[in-house]
């Protein structure tokens, strides 16, 4: 027996399997994986404890504190424990180091006396602002696009999602590609894939580069068979209702209420990212579909618009919009205004809109009082314990009739199919059999009485 072999502690069989495999494993990680590793696998690697760090350049310190609130609630919902926040009063983010070259390295003392593995800071920070505090505060510092693209990459659960959570991710970290690791990466030190003369960097945006073209297609393709299934809804002619709004309102609890859905109801941000499609009945008895979807945030990161185009266009190419404002929200009119800026960036400003003041339940009676003069037509609602949901279902059924056209025509008795299906989403008022085929007078939405005024004798 050799010295070192004595040297060795004693371990059981299976305890001795793991320690041999994670040896083997950690030979093949220094030899290729370290050196292969991206920025963006690094940028993965999870943040634990955070230091948050905001620039108040205009508005109340109130609303200061409340953006830095909600970062400390995104970071949390990230998985991190958020240490310690700091706010940091500027005419405008300096352009080299967003909070000061001093105050980073007031920043780097805090990191260093709280043990802090991460920086965050509230905004969207350039590539070259990200590089330079890092080098001063010495761990990894993100902003608050890469937290949120984080929180999404944690939700995502379909293919779709992953997917274009994925592509976000990548078109975001390819200009912020710094090296990281240039100390590590033996420039050319034999790894296959790399050419001669290629720099890690280089390698690197080329991968990511490469990835982000293979999944533009995959998603084009699955955008393909959601689209198709939004033709064959609207072939059937059914309205289709989309429920949107800012993150953590309620949209899922209204799906559920309205519905039975079941659809994951958190208090987190976030926690909804795919879109479900249900049917409901409204008081008149109109078929109509409910969807319900990824929420909106202040500074929803446009790499995200941008990839969620596919999954986004439920909410534009709807026939009406249900908007709802968390009334409980301290700052209630912060949230609408962001939702519509996300809903004018994604082409659904010209679907007619109903606002929901949801969390009636658990409101200040004085912000209501607010959003109501703010918003005489919106609806109050609770879609925890079911207040206001009738009424909220009659406004439904007066928004669509609105879209509905009268129609008074002659089908031929051949038409049976489409009088079944005038029946089954339009009020029909008259139903008459004649010489030439059945009179049918009726309110129908439009694509309906378009395919009906087809049919007619
Ligand atoms: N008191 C009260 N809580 C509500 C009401 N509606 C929703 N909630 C709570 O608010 C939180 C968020 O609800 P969700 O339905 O998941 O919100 P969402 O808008 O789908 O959120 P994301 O999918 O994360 O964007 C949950 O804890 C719900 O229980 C309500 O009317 N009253
Ligand atoms: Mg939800």
């Amino acid at each position: 027996m050799t010295e070192f072999e004595e040297d060795l502690p004693e371990f059981t069989a299976g305890e001795l399997d793991l320690q041999e495999r994670s040896a083997l494993r950690r030979v093949v990680g220094l030899s290729t994986e370290l050196q292969d590793i991206t920025e963006v696998e690094y940028r993965q690697v999870r943040l634990e404890r955070v230091i948050l760090v905001g620039v108040w350049t205009s508005g109340t310190l109130d609303e200061a504190e409340r953006s830095m609130q909600e970062l400390a609630a995104l970071a949390e919902t990230a998985g991190t424990q958020v240490l310690d926040g700091l706010i940091q009063r500027r005419d405008k983010p300096d352009a080299a180091t967003y909070i000061g070259s001093g105050k980073a390295l007031e920043i780097k003392r805090i990191v260093q006396s709280s043990g802090a593995d991460s920086v965050i800071c509230d905004g969207e920070l350039s590539p070259g602002q990200l590089r330079n505090l890092e080098d001063i505060i010495k761990v990894r510092v993100v902003d608050r696009t890469w937290l949120i693209l984080d929180i999404f990459a944690q939700h995502a659960k379909s293919r779709e999602g992953k997917a274009q959570v994925s592509l976000a991710q990548m078109t975001y970290m390819l200009p912020r590609i710094r090296g990281w690791g240039e100390a590590l990466s033996r420039q050319g030190a034999g790894v296959l894939a790399r050419g001669p003369g290629e720099t890690k960097i280089e390698t690197d945006r080329r991968r990511i580069r490469d990835q982000m073209a293979k999944l533009r297609k995959e998603l084009k393709a699955m955008g393909q068979t959601r689209e198709i299934q939004r033709s064959t809804r609207r072939k059937a002619a059914i309205p289709s209702v989309a429920i949107a709004g800012y993150t953590n309102a309620g949209k899922s609890s209204l799906l559920n209420r309205l519905t039975g859905a079941g659809v994951l109801v958190e208090d987190a941000l976030f926690a909804t990212l795919d879109p479900t499609v249900r049917k409901v009945q409204t008081p008149s008895g109109r078929n109509i579909t409910v969807t319900d979807t990824v929420g909106f945030v202040r500074h929803l990161p446009h790499e995200l618009i941008e990839a969620f185009r596919s999954t986004l266009e439920e909410i534009s190419q709807s026939d009406l919009l249900l908007h709802i404002l968390d009334g409980s929200d301290p700052a209630p009119e912060a949230q609408l205004a962001a939702v519509k800026e996300v809903l004018s960036e994604i082409g659904a400003s010209s679907v007619t809109e109903l606002v929901v003041i949801n969390k009636i339940d658990i409101a200040n009676l004085d912000t209501l009082m607010r959003l109501k003069t703010l918003l005489p037509e919106a609806l109050l609602i609770s879609a925890q314990t079911g207040e206001g949901i009738d009424k909220l279902l009659i406004a439904i059924d007066e928004e669509l009739s609105k879209l509905d056209l009268q129609i008074d025509l002659v089908l031929p008795y051949s038409a049976a199919a489409l009088i079944a299906k005038t029946h089954n989403v339009g009020q029909v008022t008259l139903l008459e059999h004649t010489e030439i085929g059945t009179r049918i007078v009726a309110s129908v939405p439009a694509k309906l009485a378009v395919e009906l005024k087809a049919a007619s004798v």
